[in-house]
């Protein structure tokens, strides 16, 4: 049985030498974008392998890019919640009381939504110190909403992009989204262009199939981890839903912050079951 127990978490909060955090969409729910597979859930609604699969795109770019337009300005209305502040606090030295000062903490995100960095853009413009950089604090694996990628291989060009909408051919179309009724006929010459070439962009995160971001440098700190925080995913997506495992095989503490009982919260030896903008804040002190 897992233990909830807060103080008997905060002593091994305090000795563990490598904390890592691994994070999925109930991270972001109180920020009010919504999760993929519980209540309310996109993929609930939404056929995954219609949306997020490279061949989803090549047969209906109009269709895929309609949801992450949607997506895009969903996440850009957003503002980090007590949760995401909570594991920024972890991230910066001069205000990790809670951890021992010569310990690293990574987030690794699945999520694309951009409310991670940016909560760690304003806690270090609070703290106003450099945050060591042995480590990188966040890995965003699953790409970035607002990462805007040339199709043309020869191109390859990649920006960074929070326009809003990202082109006007998209503008109003989100509403498409939230009556769930997209618009197949959507002409192509609607959507997002490369800057460079001209080409079709895609949104910049990874579909189902495709190669998660930093995985050499995953493994390596997955590999050295003693504390894995499992915040807010239900841990059915790979390769993510190993990395608490990985932690527990190899001896180290897994803790799970979940709405939901599940069963990765069952296996975990601790599990905080409850909002994790409330729990976090709370149980990591
Ligand atoms: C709260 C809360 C609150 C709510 N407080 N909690 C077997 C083994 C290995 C791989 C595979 C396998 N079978 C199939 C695969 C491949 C596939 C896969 O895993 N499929 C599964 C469906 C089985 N994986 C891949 O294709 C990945 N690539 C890959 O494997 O490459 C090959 C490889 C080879 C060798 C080594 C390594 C790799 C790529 C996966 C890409 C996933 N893409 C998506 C879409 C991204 C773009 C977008 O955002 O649209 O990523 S799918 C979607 O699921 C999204 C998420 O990041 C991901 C995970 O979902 P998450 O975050 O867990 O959300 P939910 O909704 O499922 O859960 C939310 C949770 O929050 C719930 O538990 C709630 O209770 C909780 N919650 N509110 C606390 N307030
Ligand atoms: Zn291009």
């Amino acid at each position: 049985m897992p233990s909830a127990d807060i103080e008997a978490f905060r002593k091994v909060l305090a000795s563990s030498k490598h904390i890592i955090a691994v994070a999925g969409a109930g991270l972001s729910a109180a920020s009010g974008i919504p999760t993929f597979r519980g209540a309310g859930g996109m993929w609930r609604k939404y056929d995954a392998m219609s949306l997020a699969t490279p061949s989803a795109f090549k047969k209906n770019p109009s269709l895929v890019w309609q949801f992450y337009h949607y997506r895009r300005e969903a996440a850009l209305k957003a503002e980090p919640n007590a949760a995401h502040y909570a594991l920024s606090r972890l991230s910066f030295p001069p205000i990790r009381q809670q951890v021992a000062p010569d310990s690293t903490f990574t987030l690794i995100t699945q999520n694309v939504d951009n409310l991670s960095p940016r909560a760690n853009e304003s806690f270090f413009a609070e703290c106003g110190e450099v945050p060591s950089t042995d480590q990188p604090h966040l890995l965003e694996m699953h790409g970035r909403l607002f990462d805007v990628k040339c199709t043309d291989k020869a191109c390859g060009h990649t920006e960074f992009n929070t326009d809003s909408p990202i082109c006007e051919g998209l503008r109003g179309t989100e509403q498409f989204v939230q009556r769930q009724h997209l618009d197949p006929e959507l002409p192509a010459d609607n959507l997002p262009k490369c800057s460079q070439c001209g080409a079709l962009t895609r949104p910049g995160v990874v579909w189902f199939g495709e190669m998660p971001h930093h995985l050499d440098l995953i493994s390596e700190i997955v590999d050295k981890a003693d504390l894995c925080l499992v915040v807010g995913t239900s841990s059915t997506v790979y390769p993510a839903a190993n990395y608490a495992y990985a932690v527990g095989m190899s001896g180290g503490t897994v803790a799970v912050f979940n709405f939901e009982d599940n069963e990765s919260a069952q296996d975990a030896d601790f599990a905080f079951i409850g909002p994790c903008e409330d729990l976090l804040p709370q149980v990591l002190g």
